[in-house]
């Protein structure tokens, strides 16, 4: 009797797992980010945890649910040294999170050359790759348009369906559920391709 309960209660507990990771030069917000999607899809965090955000050296780890899909987070280091072990990573992702600095003008030709960097390598063709405008709060920051012109040279060797933009600020919480539904319906549509681990 005790194995058939448990066998349903496993059932009921399995979770489609996804892996996702979060990407973007150092500063532009990752762990914020991360931090802030912890809190909306977890009723036991609350806001006094950013504050203790510290930019990412090294990688940062966290997880959310969301229905039957566990989606664990990978907030890689962005300094330039670390950009180097982003595509060992590669092969795991079924999406990418590209975060962004938007008040920050004098790197974002830097950032342009990361992004770059991502895209051309093979083993991210077919992910979906969600490109976050951070820090939209700030006064005199590049809006959605001036900052899509910038990096359309670069995305339009994406397909359409694979990639979207988002202005967002982690902070203030803005844009974060609607970012992070728009990640997960893509990883669903790309389930033939990626397929999740089942986990319990
Ligand atoms: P990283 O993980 O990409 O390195 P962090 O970046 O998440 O550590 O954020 C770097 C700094 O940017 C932090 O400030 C953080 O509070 C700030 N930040 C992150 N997101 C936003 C945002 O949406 N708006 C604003 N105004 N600031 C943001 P400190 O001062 O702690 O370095």
């Amino acid at each position: 009797m005790f194995s058939l309960f448990y066998g349903f209660y496993k059932y009921l507990t399995k979770k489609d797992e996804y892996f996702v990771l979060i990407l973007g030069l150092d500063n532009a917000g990752k762990t914020t980010y991360l931090e802030q999607a912890k809190i909306k899809y977890s009723q036991n965090l609350n806001k006094s945890n950013l504050h203790r955000v510290t930019t990412t050296v090294g990688m940062n780890i966290g997880s959310i649910i969301i229905g039957p899909s566990k989606l664990n987070f990978w907030d890689l280091g962005g300094q330039e040294e670390l950009q180097s072990l982003w595509d060992k990573y590669y092969s795991e992702a079924h999406a990418i999170i590209y975060v962004i600095d938007s008040s920050d003008t004098q790197r974002l030709t830097e950032s342009k050359n990361a992004f770059k960097k991502i895209i051309q390598n093979h083993l991210i063709n077919n992910l979906p790759i969600m490109i976050l405008l951070n820090k939209q709060d700030l006064k005199d920051c590049l809006s959605l348009i001036q900052i899509r012109n910038e990096f359309n040279s670069l995305t339009s060797n994406l397909l359409i369906n694979q990639h979207k933009f988002f202005s967002i600020s982690a902070i203030n919480g803005e844009g974060i559920k609607e970012s992070i539904n728009w990640l997960m319906d893509q990883m669903i549509k790309n389930i033939d391709l990626k397929p999740p681990l089942n986990s319990q």
